[in-house]
């Protein structure tokens, strides 16, 4: 059992070898129907005569019609949009004194997963950057069987029991008489739901930020959300909270800049991924970090553990590191892979176990379900990017798409014909956490759960100046598209609730008066600002470099061997393809936005201050918070931009020496300079 360690075959999971047995290859193959008979023809269909009827006894036309015609399954309900990649989780150090499950035992143990990504609302072909909660599914192929963490980059649910989520759903989803509008909660029906729901405040309060428009899911935070349960060998429990932490930082996009990449390119998170896998040097990372509470002190807290809407602030109980997990390699297949993998939280292994949460407790029994209409019936653990690389044994039989050929002549238990085979392991089985239940049989929200505006105002006050602009920007954008004047009102009275500043904003932009004063707390949880997260690094930045003809090539390489050092990804954009000088255009200017990179460089040379486009590019790019570096010939399309100043991340110089790229690649590590958010420039 040692094939997953750390070393040897060329860092090849046991996963990976167990799909080795499923890929084909149509290298150097004849094309066959289904039966494997050799086709002669697949352009023209078997007919009467040239210009006659097509015969039905052209088999290989209708099975390749028949096959055609029932190529789409149904689109998961919610999550519909995903992206996939495969890698690998290692714990630090053995957790064997707060856990058994074998994957947190052994440093050396690379544990192959496959993690999907997600939006929650829009259809499967919805654009990638939309206001929204972005999925983060984990499945850890662990030798003691699959085990699937399924997260979301917020660590709050807008509801407490999974009762309400068809209703919560319904109303977030594009309206039922005229579907629309696709992948927006900017409409009447979710916002009639959260007026009338207060326990979806604070999550709404996340969905207004900016942890909604990720820049990366590279960038962003994922969370298991519940209060799940690690158990160890003595059968002890300890409560533990998931969190997955991205070693390049938390980074979101800007509003403006979202709406217009939904046309520059609707693939921008999924094509991200992608290309940095692709790329290989800096492969997608997150660090796993667990908050324990140990099982006495499950009443310590003024919010109820078991209760999704409510986070436990880092403050009070600190984020252990315990892992890492690296995603180096992309699927081969999109719908073999990404769209066929199904996760369940119910799949669990040894040392992990439920809690009560009653969202939880709902999920258990959704997700196979969903499966089971989704991917045709029972046998879908047996698609091979759902298979353990544990062995399965077991009585199951028959059903839909049957890929295993049971040999045994039993399939019932007890049994004596097969010498009671598959018998019950003595050592590594699934017990239960032993938890003492005792109550009565009610329909009630437990009153521990009744609080929706404390942790909402946390949120709030633990913002940063230009997190609470921007919040209060999309409260406006959002409840700007509600028709119903009295929703707006309401939601004005709730958020007054939370904050009477945040209210008195919101409503300011409303044309509503702000409500009454209430007073709120004015805790805060500053691990909760995205302006505390790792600014550290440049590496997988994108920088556009503009060039014309004229372009001085010394300087363009000057920058770009020095950027790229730091691991940015340089691109030079030209008015064509092609050679451009002594360089070579990486892409036209006009097919490319500035919204699609992180920074941009004027490099020139005299013509770039006449190109019309190049002065867009630089204006926009400024205007949503990118970095902005002119040399050389460059600074005259700085001029001709008339960029307003003094304002921060703006980088000029006549040469580009080592000063120039070490200010400039400073300012794209910022990510963006807010100073800018309302400065008065069109772009
Ligand atoms: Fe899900 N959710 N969910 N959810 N969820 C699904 O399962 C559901 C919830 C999450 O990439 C569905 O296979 C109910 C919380 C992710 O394939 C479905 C409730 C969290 C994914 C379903 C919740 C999530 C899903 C749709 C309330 C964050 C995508 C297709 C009781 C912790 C997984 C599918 C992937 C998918 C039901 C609440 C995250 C219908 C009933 C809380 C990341 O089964």
């Amino acid at each position: 059992m040692t094939e997953d360690k750390a070393t040897g075959d060329g860092g090849r999971t046991a996963k990976d070898r167990q799909l080795d047995g499923y890929r084909v290859s149509q290298e150097g193959t004849a094309l066959t129907t289904d039966q494997g008979v050799r086709v002669a023809d697949t352009d023209n269909s078997l007919s009467a005569g040239e210009r006659g009827p097509t015969l039905l006894e052209d088999f290989h036309f209708r099975e390749k019609i028949t096959h055609f015609d029932h190529e789409r399954i149904p689109e998961r309900v919610v999550h519909a949009r995903g992206s996939g990649a495969h890698g690998y989780f290692q714990v630090y150090e053995p957790l064997t004194d707060i856990t058994c499950a074998d994957f947190l035992s052994d440093p050396a143990l690379k544990t192959p997963v496959f993690v999907r990504f997600s939006t929650v609302q829009g259809s499967r072909g919805s654009a990638d950057t939309v206001r929204d909660v972005r999925g983060f599914a984990t499945k850890f192929y662990t030798r003691q069987g699959v085990y699937d963490l399924v997260g979301n980059n917020m660590p709050v649910f807008p509801i407490q029991d999974g009762i309400k989520f068809p209703d919560f759903v319904h109303a977030l989803k594009p309206e039922p008489h005229n579907e629309i509008p696709q992948a927006q909660s900017a409409h009447d029906t979710l916002w009639d739901f959260v007026q009338l729901q207060p326990e979806t405040l604070h999550f709404i309060m996340w969905l207004m930020s900016d942890r909604a428009i990720p820049r990366s899911y590279r960038t962003m935070q994922g969370f298991g959300v519940h209060t799940f349960r690690f158990v160890n060998a003595r059968g002890e429990g300890t409560f533990v909270k998931f969190h997955w932490k991205p070693r390049l930082g938390v980074h979101s996009l800007v509003w403006d800049e979202v709406l217009r990449l939904q046309g520059n390119d609707p693939d921008f998170n999924r094509r991200d991924l992608w290309e940095t896998i692709e790329r290989g040097s800096t492969p997608p990372e997150w660090e796993l970090g667990v908050q324990l509470v140990p099982e006495e002190n499950e009443h310590d807290f003024d919010f109820d553990l078991l209760d999704p809407t409510k986070i436990i602030p880092e403050e009070v109980v600190p984020v252990r590191p315990i892992g890492k997990m690296v995603l180096d390699r992309n699927p081969e297949n999109f719908f073999a892979e990404t769209e066929q993998v199904a996760f369940c939280t119910a799949n669990i292994v040894p040392g992990i176990d439920f809690t009560n949460d009653p969202l939880l407790q709902a999920r258990n029994f959704s997700y196979l379900d969903t499966q089971l209409i989704r991917l045709g019936g029972p046998n879908f653990p047996q698609i091979p990017i759902n298979r353990p690389v544990a062995p399965v044994h077991n009585d199951h039989r028959d059903a839909y798409h049957q890929m295993t050929i049971h040999r045994s002549r039993t399939n019932y238990a007890p049994n004596s014909i097969s010498g009671g085979c598959p018998g019950i392991g003595s050592h590594g089985v699934f017990q239960h956490y032993q938890e003492r239940v005792d109550g009565h049989k009610i329909r009630r929200r437990s009153p521990s759960f009744g609080d929706h505006y404390s942790q909402a105002t946390l949120f709030w006050n633990s913002m940063s100046g230009w997190e609470k602009e921007h919040i209060v920007a999309a409260f406006q954008f959002e409840l700007a598209h509600v028709e119903r004047r009295y929703i707006k009102e309401r939601m004005v009275e709730h958020l007054g609730l939370i904050h009477p500043d945040l209210a008195g904003r919101v409503a300011a932009g409303l044309g509503l008066p702000a409500p009454a004063v209430t007073s709120v707390h004015d805790r805060s949880s500053p691990a909760l600002s995205q302006a505390r997260t790792a600014f550290d690094s440049i590496a997988t930045r994108k920088v556009a470099i503009l060039v014309t003809d004229d372009v001085d090539a010394a300087l363009v390489t000057a920058v770009r061997q020095g950027l790229e050092a730091r691991g940015a990804i340089c691109e030079a954009l030209a008015p064509h393809e092609g050679a451009v000088g002594e360089l070579t255009a990486d892409r036209m200017l006009t097919s490319a936005g500035s919204v699609l990179y992180d920074a941009v460089f004027a490099a020139g040379g005299d013509a770039l201050a006449g190109v019309g486009y190049a002065v867009h590019f630089v204006r926009e790019a400024f205007k949503h918070g990118k970095a902005v570096a002119a040399a050389g010939a460059g600074l005259r399309l700085l001029e001709a931009a008339a960029l307003p100043g003094p304002l921060s991340g703006v980088v000029e110089a006549p040469d580009a020496d080592e000063a120039f790229v070490g200010a400039f690649a400073d300012a794209i590590r910022a990510h963006r300079h807010h100073d800018r958010d309302t400065a008065a420039v069109a772009a």
